[in-house]
């Protein structure tokens, strides 16, 4: 019988190990996980009850938002403004950081997310996620809130996660100390570790990018594509391409199988020229995951982890998977920069 253990179990344990640990990250961590179990509910029924389509809104990146986005952006912002450990919040869906209603406990930290990551494919059933980013303040507990406490650069993380609704529903995270797999079981309504310490192959076997924006990529891009494309590369045969259109599930499928999803750069929208990704709630959770299962997240030159955060909503290019796979990515950028 295997030893089911359960997130808290998890979270207790990494807590033990941290000196002077107050437990108020756990308590954090526990309103993400019941957050997860409350949207995963309304997400398997969404065929069901008049939670699909669109709300008639759009969000503050122009996108239409449908009517799951906004039931599970109202979930995490109720319940992590109620877990007494957060000073700030920020969503993808929200123009500006959501501060913690007046009157109720505020703490250390400050959480960014993508509510429902991918939900263009809500009404198609498919895979659809959750991501989360977790700091600590960097300004004086006593003292007010500062921008600089929520666009802290990647490398800050304390920790970053992903749910991911599907076939079965998976919460994915790291805190530093490795990179863990829950499985919800709807029968007990519990996480259990199902994949423990995730490495991402060195080298991966498929890559993940929507090459119907090639014509208005640039060089190094459209080079780097051939490659994975081409027999003449590390593998002496192409990759394969798989891409589903939502970053979770695909991200997910590369983090075990091995593999490379990019979203680069194009000059399709003047007002996007960095590509669609959003580097708070997207590239710098995902980078983090990345690098803590051995493998590598540049924008084509940058580690997105050392990135300066400008503003909460600014967009990156992303390059993300095995690390001999965006070596290559980070190589043929290098070699063109050098030809000027
Ligand atoms: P495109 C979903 O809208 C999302 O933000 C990511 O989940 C996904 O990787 C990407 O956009 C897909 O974008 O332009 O290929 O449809």
């Amino acid at each position: 019988m295997p030893q089911q253990v359960t997130v808290t179990e998890h979270l207790l344990l990494h807590q033990k190990r941290i000196p002077g640990a107050t437990g108020q990250f756990t308590r954090l961590f526990n309103e993400i996980v019941l957050s997860a179990k409350i949207i995963n509910r309304e997400v398997n029924k969404a065929g069901l009850v008049d939670v699909l389509g669109f709300t008639g809104k759009t969000n503050v990146q122009g996108e239409e938002v449908k009517k799951l986005d906004e039931y599970a952006n109202r979930i995490l912002i109720h319940r992590l403004a109620r877990s007494g450990v957060l000073c700030a919040m920020a969503s993808e869906e929200n123009a500006d950081i959501i501060e913690v209603p007046h009157g109720l406990p505020l703490g250390d930290y400050v959480c960014i997310f993508d509510p429902l990551d991918g939900s263009s494919n809500i009404d198609v059933n498919v895979n659809i996620g959750t991501i989360f980013s977790i700091f600590k303040r960097v300004s004086p507990e006593d003292s007010h809130l500062l921008s600089t406490d929520v666009l802290q650069a990647g490398l800050h993380q304390v920790a970053a996660g992903y749910v991911l609704y599907g076939t079965s529903t998976m919460l994915v995270f790291t805190t530093g100390d490795g990179v863990h797999g829950f499985t919800l079981d709807p029968g007990v309504g519990e996480f259990l570790l199902s994949h423990p310490n995730i490495r991402i192959p060195e080298q991966g076997r498929v890559y993940s990018v929507n090459e119907g924006y090639s014509s208005y990529w640039d060089e190094p891009t459209k080079e780097i594509l051939e490659y994975f494309k081409s027999t003449d590369n590390n593998r002496r045969k192409p990759y394969s391409g798989r891409y589903i259109g939502s970053l979770v599930a695909d991200f997910h499928r590369n983090l075990i199988y091995g593999g490379i999803f990019m979203y680069p750069a194009d000059n399709r929208d003047p007002k996007k020229p960095e590509g669609k990704l959003r580097l708070t709630c997207e590239a710098n959770p995902m980078a983090f995951i990345v690098e803590q299962a051995g493998g590598m997240a540049v924008d084509g030159r940058n580690r997105i982890l050392e990135l300066e955060v400008e503003n909460l909503h600014q967009r990156t290019p992303l390059f993300i998977g095995s690390r001999e796979d965006v070596l290559k990515v980070r190589e043929i950028y290098r070699e063109h920069d050098a030809k000027g």
